[in-house]
């Protein structure tokens, strides 16, 4: 037997509590499994040299193909095997790198070591995702996004798993199957994909009036966001935050994105299905390759344990939000997504996040759904990457050391030393060695809550408010919101085979929201809504609020022309200068100026000189854009304006709400198209100057509210 020195577990100090990481933390530990060909031979897996990779092993140039052909048979292997499953929900994603940064004041709420020191920055990797569609769906689906953060810090990985609406469909976790089997595409044909307007969907949701809320949200334009910069994170369940000297409260977790919230527009939404399916993928990944990176700020909301009963909710209900007039949202810090992954499938496929991935300074609540998650992450991670050892992949690994007993099973990567795979040990010295609770010391404690109850099978009355923050919801959109809503219940609907199903909704559950709404959704349909709310008086609620203001995507618009792209239409015989003057006007605030011509050839402008067209009219159309500008020169409107690609470009920003702009005889193409020249949003002029400062304008408030409804009249 080994002579061992260490006759007692624990000897000596732990060399791992120091750890540090920094914002590049992350990026470091990853560069080892980057793999650069450049230079490089063909080989096999095993590393032999490739000679012929054109060309397999054959009995003669016109014979069979031989077994023995290693280098055939292993490319064939690996390629047959590359597919894993999707996910079963937020199968479609697209994610970067960054850093978050604390303010100075977040430290008072939490003892976790990231909200510590204002001049740290701890490393992130953020995924956003659709949830019904497959991994080869549309981005700019009607439906949730998710916005799913792992934070590496010092202390092991925290992931927020989060999305773009602060509430959820259902209140207990037993509930989640159904609600997917529900919203996924039909189980007998597959059918639709990346979309809720469908029987099961609706057949479910109006069965489930715990549903109603954040239904509401998905019929809302935040159910497809112009760019991931644009929207919202919420934490949507109740959090415990856990400060130095052990004092609990409940939090609230949000994402406010710094460059303001705005959605597309639901006829854009579709359109954009065919035109660029890769919508928000691609501008998020542009823009961070162009430096214009993405930034939020993270707020929380917090309720001190003794005011846990003070709200006419259950602050365990997921499918309700606090209202941020009765608790405002604190900022405490900034987070900068700033490079793009390496790799889609090693990285942004691989991630694996689990809000059970805590650090200390951080707990849960008992929200019955936030219980559920915590089982249910780790479990369908098993099935979608292998087996236990997912953690070692390189996205998933914490940048802090992390030792402990786990040993074996697929694809085990860390060798481990040592002969005591157990603990206590007395063998390899009682390490690795565990780290007692409490602030200075660093090790995990679970808040201290004492629980006395009998063991029921039951839902909190509490929980039983189906109605009233759906109304408060609908109460705090603007009148151009309120009709988007209607013509969402409208088209969902429209999309419903079974006729029960969309009396229910209209009759059951949309008077219960507000009796105007179910009422234009009912006409639409030739449904005739009653004329009283249903449901019983604990479903309707009790809310002491009426309108949350915040609560509209008006109430943080951009306000300013940062990130957006303008098409600057242009054909032979254009004004040169005043497509560069564009160009540089918009760039001054921020802005692209593209140049849009019937095709790729060079354009030869009024002077002479050559203009380098920078897409196609339909390479690059109108639903890609946020304005349009039609610059000076007849020889080009008047091209513009015979081809129909050019009329269909200013009709279409017409009909989406978009600031069209046209400088002298640019007006001839929106006279060509019939767009109406003599309103709002619609800026013609000789002079640049002006007409550039007037849709600056109107682009801050992202579109020309004033014409919606209006617009509908456009063919296009
Ligand atoms: Fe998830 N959810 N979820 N979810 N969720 C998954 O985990 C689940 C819920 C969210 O980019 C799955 O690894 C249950 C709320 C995001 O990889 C799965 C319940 C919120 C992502 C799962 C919920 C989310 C997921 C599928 C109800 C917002 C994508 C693949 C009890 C706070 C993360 C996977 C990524 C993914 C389960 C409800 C957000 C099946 C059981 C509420 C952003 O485990």
């Amino acid at each position: 037997m080994a002579n061992n020195p260490h006759t007692t577990p624990n000897s000596g100090q732990p060399n791992d509590t120091e750890f540090k990481t920094d914002e590049h933390s992350k990026s470091e530990s990853l560069e080892k499994y980057r793999s650069d060909a450049t230079g490089h031979d063909l080989r096999t897996n095993h590393g032999a040299r490739i000679a012929d990779n054109h060309n397999s092993l054959k009995a003669g140039e016109r014979g069979p193909t031989l077994l023995e052909d290693f280098i055939f048979r292993e490319k064939l292997n690996h390629f047959d095997n590359e597919r894993i499953p999707e996910r079963i929900v937020h199968a479609r994603g697209a994610a970067a790198h960054g850093y978050f940064q604390p303010y100075d004041n977040a430290a008072q709420y939490s003892k976790a070591g990231l909200f510590q020191d204002p001049g740290k920055k701890t490393p992130v990797f953020v995924r956003f995702s659709t949830v019904q569609g497959a991994r080869g769906s549309n981005d700019t689906v009607r439906d949730v996004r998710g916005f799913a953060t792992k934070f590496y810090t010092d202390e092991g990985n925290w992931d927020l798993v989060a999305n773009n609406m602060p509430v959820f469909f259902i209140q207990d976790a037993i509930k989640f199957p159904d609600f997917v089997h529900a919203v996924k595409p039909e189980p007998h044909n597959e059918i639709p994909q990346g979309q809720s307007a469908h029987d099961t969907f609706w057949d479910f949701v109006s069965l489930m009036p715990e549903s109603t809320h954040m239904v509401l949200w998905t019929m809302s334009d935040r159910a497809f966001p112009r760019h991931y910069r644009n929207m919202e994170g919420f934490g949507v369940h109740t959090f415990r935050l856990i400060d130095k000297q052990g004092k609990s409260r409940f939090v609230k977790f949000h994402w406010k994105p710094l460059a303001g919230t705005c959605s597309l527009i639901w006829d854009e939404a579709q359109k954009l299905w065919g035109r660029d399916p890769d919508f928000n993928r691609r501008m998020m990944w542009e823009d961070i390759e162009n430096g214009d990176f993405l930034e939020y700020e993270f707020g929380i909301q917090v309720v001190e344990e003794e005011d846990e009963h003070k709200f006419d909710f259950d602050l365990l209900d997921p499918t309700k939000l606090i209202p941020e007039e009765q608790v405002p949202v604190i900022p405490i810090g900034k987070m900068v997504l700033n490079r793009n992954p390496d790799n889609f499938f090693a990285e942004t496929e691989q991630v694996a996040f689990n809000p059970a991935h805590i650090v200390p300074g951080i707990d849960f609540s008992n929200d019955p759904l936030l219980q559920g998650r915590l089982f249910s992450y780790l479990d369908t991670q098993m099935l979608r990457l292998g087996g236990p050892n997912f953690n070692e992949l390189p996205i998933n690994q914490p940048v802090c050391p992390f030792h402990n007993n786990q040993r074996d099973s697929m694809h085990r990567q860390t060798i481990n030393k040592g002969q005591a795979s157990y603990e206590p040990n007395s063998i390899d010295g009682g390490w690795p060695s565990e780290t007692p609770a409490a602030p200075e010391n660093g090790g995990f404690e679970s808040h201290y809550e004492r629980i006395d109850a009998h063991k029921v099978r039951a839902r909190s009355p509490s929980f039983g408010d189906h109605y009233s923050q759906a109304t408060l919801f609908w109460n705090s959109q603007t009148d151009v919101e309120k009709e988007h809503i209607i013509a969402a219940y409208t088209f969902e609907l429209s999309k419903v085979q079974r006729p029960w199903i969309r009396e229910r909704v209209i009759q059951e559950i949309l008077p219960n929201i507000d009796l105007e709404l179910a009422r234009r959704v009912g006409e639409n349909h030739g449904i005739e809504a009653p004329s009283e709310k249903s449901a019983p008086a604990e479903e309707l609620g009790r809310s002491s609020q009426q309108e949350s203001p915040t609560l509209s995507l008006m109430a943080r618009l951009p306000g300013n022309i940062k990130y957006r792209k303008v098409a600057i239409l242009a054909a032979d015989g254009v004004d040169a200068g005043q497509v560069e003057a564009i160009k540089q006007k918009l760039e001054a605030e921020g802005a692209e100026g593209m140049v849009i011509a019937p095709s790729m050839a060079p354009l030869t402008a009024a002077d002479g000189k050559q203009v380098a067209p920078d897409a196609m009219l339909n390479g690059m159309p109108s639903v890609a854009v946020d304005a349009v500008i039609v610059p000076a020169g007849s020889d080009s409107v008047d091209a513009l304006a015979q081809s129909g690609l050019g009329r269909y470009y200013v009709q279409e920003a017409y009909k989406h709400l978009k600031a069209i702009a046209a400088v002298g005889e640019g007006k001839m193409l929106l006279d060509a198209a019939d767009v109406p020249t003599n309103e709002e949003g619609v800026l013609t002029g000789s002079a640049l100057d002006d007409v550039f400062t007037a849709l600056r304008d109107a682009m801050g408030q992202h579109r020309v509210w004033a014409r919606d409804g209006k617009a509908n009249d456009m063919p296009a």
